[in-house]
């Protein structure tokens, strides 16, 4: 499958990211997240720290910190040590916020200006 994923700013900037390949194991793996390539457009903030990683929430700890990446920002999400994206991460209005506290995308706008929307598209490869 391919992913796509749209990003908007509270100011209507609008960007996306593609990937190919992707996809997300069984709960025997929990949820471990792989891709191929990064495509197009928005800056690439999966690769990093979002590969091959498993998925945490608040009561599951499945990434590679020491401390829960999703009790640390307030989130969840496939973390490593910790992330890039924060597409799970809490809405805030107006977008300025301390780093990674809130709705990342790293690539697309750096990790202190929250974002207002985004989509997550899967669809067969082309
Ligand atoms: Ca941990």
């Amino acid at each position: 499958m391919e992913l796509r994923v749209d990003l908007e700013t509270f100011g209507g900037e609008k960007a996306y990211a593609k990937y190919s390949n992707f996809l997300v194991r069984s709960e025997r793996e929990n949820f471990r997240l792989t891709f191929g390539s990064y495509l197009v457009n928005a800056g690439d903030s999966l690769t990093g720290r979002a590969h091959n990683s498993e998925f945490s929430t608040f009561d599951r700890d499945n990434d590679k910190k020491t401390t829960s990446c999703a009790v640390d920002y307030d989130s969840g999400g496939w973390f490593k040590d910790c992330l890039n994206a924060n597409l799970n991460g809490p809405y805030v209005p107006g977008g300025e916020t301390s780093p990674w506290k809130g709705f990342i995308w790293e690539g697309f706008k750096g990790s202190k200006e929250s974002l207002k929307k985004s989509e997550m598209k899967i669809r067969p490869e082309m």
